[in-house]
């Protein structure tokens, strides 16, 4: 499963929006360092299903269908608050980021009510930056990154500089739990503009340098704009949409609010909605209706939702550009061999092959990958087809599927 890491400063809202997308209930407090070690959750990414166009009434496995609308599942991570410094073991320091680094994306949490100051204390609003907040979380990441890549570092520039051994693949090597391949640290070690022969006149700066630009190809970030629902907050929106963030303004209390109304019947709201609809006011104590006014005013008024959805869906969707693909085993039928129907959806990377989608579902089935089918027309896939939203198609391999 995808995993997607929530990280930020310490006190910004991560455990609330981490609660507010699996509905797992952690700790939540307006101090610093509430939660001590990783949560782990599960949310969806929100797409509509291909079963509505097939006009047929399928049977999910792995993700689930509501009306025509397909939820895949995604595993969310909620870390411990992070300072500057961290990485020289300030705060909680950094150790827990080791849980996240097979993560395809981060989701960097940033007070825009700017009512936290650098270490998480509660402030007045508009007292601090969020666009610090973002700056801080990537410098100790890159710092963290550049750690791990110091380690050995001795003996391994020499070991490259006297071509012994091939310096991308010893990079690569250290890296590889990071999702980092040897066509990353090549990238990057041009990008940082290092002497790729003289690996062992590289200083700790450039050492810094190479990890941010391994970072920048292989951790991308989103940026939820947490708070939005504290007036006045538009303008640190907005701030950090000119630094050149990919930003969606957020109210993660707003959401937990209503998605916990919803669980009890007492609004009727589902993720992603634009609107929210109270079920009987009368069952309402006057401070939930309070809150669900306050809501209404500051966020869907404002805001047109509470953003929360629309984070998951930009992070997958527009800034990974994954697409759903529905792999069945019977292209006839659209089934699997207990004859679900459209059973799972997969999330791809854009210019997939079907043989990716095949190693995706499990290795045995990639490596006696013969061919593919669509199955919506019948037809057989070329081996360079590149696979297109809400495809259907069936594999055959030499190997059933695990
Ligand atoms: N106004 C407002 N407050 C929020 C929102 N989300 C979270 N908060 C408040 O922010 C404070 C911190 O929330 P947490 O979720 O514990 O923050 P955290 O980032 O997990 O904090 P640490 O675990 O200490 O790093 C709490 O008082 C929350 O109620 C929001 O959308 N709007
Ligand atoms: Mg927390």
């Amino acid at each position: 499963m995808e995993i997607a890491g929530i990280v930020g400063k310490p006190n910004v809202g991560k455990s609330t929006l981490f609660s507010a997308l699996s509905m797992v209930n952690v700790e939540i407090a307006n101090y610093p360092f509430t939660t001590k070690k990783t949560n782990v959750g599960v949310t969806y990414v929100r797409v509509e299903c291909v079963c509505k166009k097939l006009g047929v009434r399928d049977n999910p496995r792995n993700s689930i269908c509501i009306d025509g609308v397909r939820l895949v599942p995604i595993q969310i991570i909620d870390c411990p608050g992070i300072i500057r410094e961290a990485h020289k073991g300030k705060g909680l320091g950094l150790k827990f980021l080791d849980e996240i680094r097979q993560a395809s994306l981060l989701i960097i949490v940033a007070d825009v009510s700017g009512a936290t100051l650098a270490d998480g204390t509660p402030a007045e609003p508009f007292t601090h930056d969020p666009v610090e907040d973002v700056e801080m979380v990537l410098d100790e990441f890159d710092a963290w990154l550049a750690e791990i890549i110091s380690r050995d570092w001795p003996r391994i520039s020499r070991a490259a500089e006297a071509k012994q051994v091939s310096l991308t693949l010893e990079l690569s090597k250290k890296l590889s739990g990071l999702g980092v391949d040897e066509n990353v640290v090549s990238e990057a070690i041009d990008a940082a503009g290092l002497d790729r022969s003289k690996p062992v006149s590289w200083k700790e700066e450039e050492l810094l340098k190479l990890a941010t630009m391994i970072r920048r190809r292989s951790k991308p970030f989103i940026v939820a704009a947490n708070k939005a629902d504290v007036k006045g907050s538009e303008k640190n929106v907005e701030k950090l949409v000119q630094r050149g963030y990919d930003v969606v303004p957020v109210s993660a209390e707003a959401e937990r609010t209503l998605r916990l109304a919803a669980s009890k019947g007492l609004v009727k709201y589902v993720p992603g909605d634009n609107n929210f609809e109270m079920v009987d006011e009368s069952k309402l104590t006057p401070q939930q209706k309070k809150a669900l006014e306050y809501i209404r005013e500051n966020v869907f008024e404002r805001w047109g939702g509470t953003g929360v959805q629309k984070l998951v869906n930009m992070a997958y969707l527009e800034k990974l550009g994954y697409i759903p693909v529905y792999p069945v085993e019977n292209p006839h039928t659209l089934t699997d061999h207990e004859g679900r129907v459209l059973p799972d959806v997969y999330l791809m990377p854009r210019n997939s092959t079907p043989r990716q989608l095949a190693y995706k579902i499990h290795t045995e089935l990639g490596e006696g990958y013969l061919y593919a089918v669509d199955a919506k027309t019948g037809l057989r896939l070329a081996d360079d087809h590149l696979l297109k939203p809400g495809e259907v198609v069936s594999i055959v391999s030499t190997k059933k599927r695990g």
